[in-house]
C-alpha cells in the first residue's frame, strides 16, 4: 500500500479526571473540580475512531499510559497513598493520575518519508515540560511509539528533546505537501514567554527536532504564535489553526505575522490555499471557546477534504453562520463533520488533540495499533465493563480507585495483546 495518512487517536484512560492542572487551558481551568465519566469519555473517542474509520480512512490508536505514576510521586518524596494530602500536595498528586496521554496530538512531533534526509519517518517524543502534570509522559509514550514504529527501516524514533526547550510536539506542528505522499513543508509554531499565560512551545525545540529528522532548510518555516492567542487561551497552536495537505485553516490571529506567513508558506508551496477565517466573522475568544479549529481535516477516498468538528462549534451561532457560508462557497473544505467529544473537551482537548497524524505504510505499523471495526467493538468491550463509570477529584488518590484504574488497563492491554506495556 502507498504512503497514506494514519490517525492515533489515544484512548482515554480509565484515570480520566479534571483536576485544573492546565494554566492557560481554559477548558481545563474552568471545569477543575467537576466530576469526570471516564467511560463515557472512552466511549466519546472510540466512536470518534469508528466515525472516522466509516469515512474509509486508516485509523489507529495508543493505549494509556500507567496510572497512577507512583514513580513520580516517589521521586518527589510522596507517599502513594497519603489520605490526607499535605499542604501544597493536592495538585502533584492529582498530577500522578493525569490521563493526559489520551491527548497524543502532544505525543510526538512526525515528520513523514518524503520529508527528510534518510526518506524513513521520523518521531521525536514530545518533552511536554511547561505542564508538571504532562512532563512524566514521554518516557512512557517512546516506548509505546518504539513498538508501534518499530520497523527500522520505515521509522526512526527519538527520545525528546532537552528539558530546557519545551516541545509540545505536533500540537505545533503542520504539514502541507500537494499530496500525503509527496514531499511537504514542515512548519514549526513557537510562542514567546512574557503574556499571562506560559508559551508552552520554545523556538528552540521546533529548531531541534527540524535537525534530528534531517529535514530540508528549505522545506522548513518556524512561525511565531500570536501573543493574543496565547493570552486569549490558544495554549496550543493547534487551537486556532490546523493544515491537510496543501490548505490552512487558521484564525486571522492565529499568528504574529499573519501576511508574511502567508506569503513564505505561498512561496515555497504555490498551491497552497489558505481559509483565513476572520476575527470580525468569529471572534478569538468565540474559536477558543468553540474549538473549530481544533478540527480534523481529511483528505476522504474521494479526495475532498472534511473537516471534523466538535459539536460545541456546530452549535455556536457565529461559528455555525461561518462554516454553512463556507459550504455554500466553492472552497476547498466541502464537509462539516460534527463528533461528540465533549468529556474531552471539557479538559481543553478537541478531536484533533485527540489524534497523532502518521503518514506511512499501514503494513509498516505494527498492526496492534491499527483498528478495524471488530477491534474498536473489542476495546469499546473493555472499556464498558473495566471503566470507572465517574471520579470525583477528590477521591484521586484512594486505594481503591488506584487498584481499580490499574486493572481496567491491565485488562485493555491483555484484550488488545499490548501485554509488552505492562
Ligand atoms: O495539555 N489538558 C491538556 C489538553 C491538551 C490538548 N491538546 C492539544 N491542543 N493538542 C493540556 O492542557 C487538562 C488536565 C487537567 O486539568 O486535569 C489537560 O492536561
Amino acid at each position: 500500500m502507498a504512503l497514506v495518512e494514519i490517525n492515533f487517536d489515544g484512548l482515554v484512560g480509565p484515570s480520566h479526571n479534571y483536576a485544573g492542572l492546565s494554566l492557560g487551558n481554559l477548558a481545563s481551568a474552568s471545569h477543575g473540580g467537576d466530576v469526570s465519566y471516564p467511560r463515557g469519555a472512552a466511549l466519546q473517542g472510540l466512536d470518534k475512531m469508528r466515525h472516522n474509520l466509516g469515512l474509509g480512512l486508516v485509523q489507529g490508536f495508543f493505549a494509556p499510559l500507567p496510572r497512577p505514576n507512583h514513580g513520580f510521586l516517589t521521586a518527589l518524596g510522596l507517599d502513594h497513598d497519603a489520605a490526607t494530602p499535605g499542604p501544597g500536595e493536592t495538585r502533584l498528586r492529582a498530577a500522578a493520575w493525569s490521563a493526559s496521554a489520551m491527548w497524543t496530538a502532544n505525543a510526538a512531533t512526525v515528520s513523514p518519508a518524503p520529508d527528510t534526509a534518510d526518506h524513513r519517518c521520523h518521531l521525536t517524543a514530545a518533552n511536554l515540560v511547561t505542564m508538571p502534570h504532562r512532563s512524566q509522559e514521554w518516557p512512557d509514550t517512546v516506548r509505546q511509539l518504539r513498538l508501534a514504529f518499530a520497523d527500522a527501516a520505515h521509522f526512526a524514533v527519538h527520545d525528546a528533546v532537552p528539558a530546557c526547550f519545551g516541545d509540545e510536539g505536533a500540537a505545533n506542528h503542520m504539514r502541507m505537501a500537494a499530496r500525503h505522499d509527496a514531499p511537504g513543508l514542515e512548519l514549526f509554531v513557537y510562542g514567546r514567554p512574557g503574556g499571562p499565560f506560559p508559551a508552552r512551545q520554545h523556538e528552540q525545540a521546533g529548531r531541534a527536532v527540524a535537525r534530528l529528522h534531517g529535514l530540508n532548510p528549505e522545506k522548513v518555516l518556524f512561525i511565531e504564535q500570536s501573543a493574543e492567542a496565547i493570552a486569549a487561551g490558544a495554549f496550543h497552536n493547534d487551537v486556532v489553526a490546523v493544515a491537510n495537505e496543501r490548505v490552512l485553516f487558521t484564525h486571522e490571529q492565529a499568528f504574529a505575522d499573519p501576511d508574511g506567513t502567508y506569503a513564505a508558506i505561498r512561496s515555497r508551496l504555490p498551491q497552497a490555499e489558505i481559509v483565513e477565517v476572520p476575527a470580525s466573522a468569529v471572534s478569538l475568544a468565540d474559536a477558543i471557546r468553540s474549538y473549530l479549529f481544533n478540527a480534523q481535516l481529511l483528505t476522504l477516498p474521494d479526495g475532498t477534504m472534511g473537516l471534523v468538528i466538535p459539536t460545541e462549534a456546530w452549535a455556536m451561532p457565529a461559528v455555525r453562520g461561518w462554516l454553512d457560508a463556507m459550504l455554500a462557497s466553492n472552497g476547498p473544505i466541502r464537509h462539516v463533520l460534527p463528533v461528540d467529544v465533549r468529556q474531552s473537551m471539557a479538559n481543553g482537548g478537541g478531536p484533533a488533540c485527540l489524534r497523532l497524524r502518521v503518514v506511512a505504510d499501514p503494513a509498516t505499523v505494527d498492526p496492534r495499533f491499527l483498528l478495524d471495526s471488530a477491534r474498536i467493538d473489542l476495546l469499546a468491550g473493555v472499556v464498558a465493563q473495566h471503566w470507572p463509570e465517574q471520579i470525583d477529584p477528590a477521591d484521586l488518590g484512594r486505594d481503591s480507585l488506584a487498584r481499580s484504574v490499574m486493572a481496567a488497563r491491565g485488562a485493555l492491554l491483555d484484550a488488545a495483546d499490548l501485554g509488552v506495556l505492562v
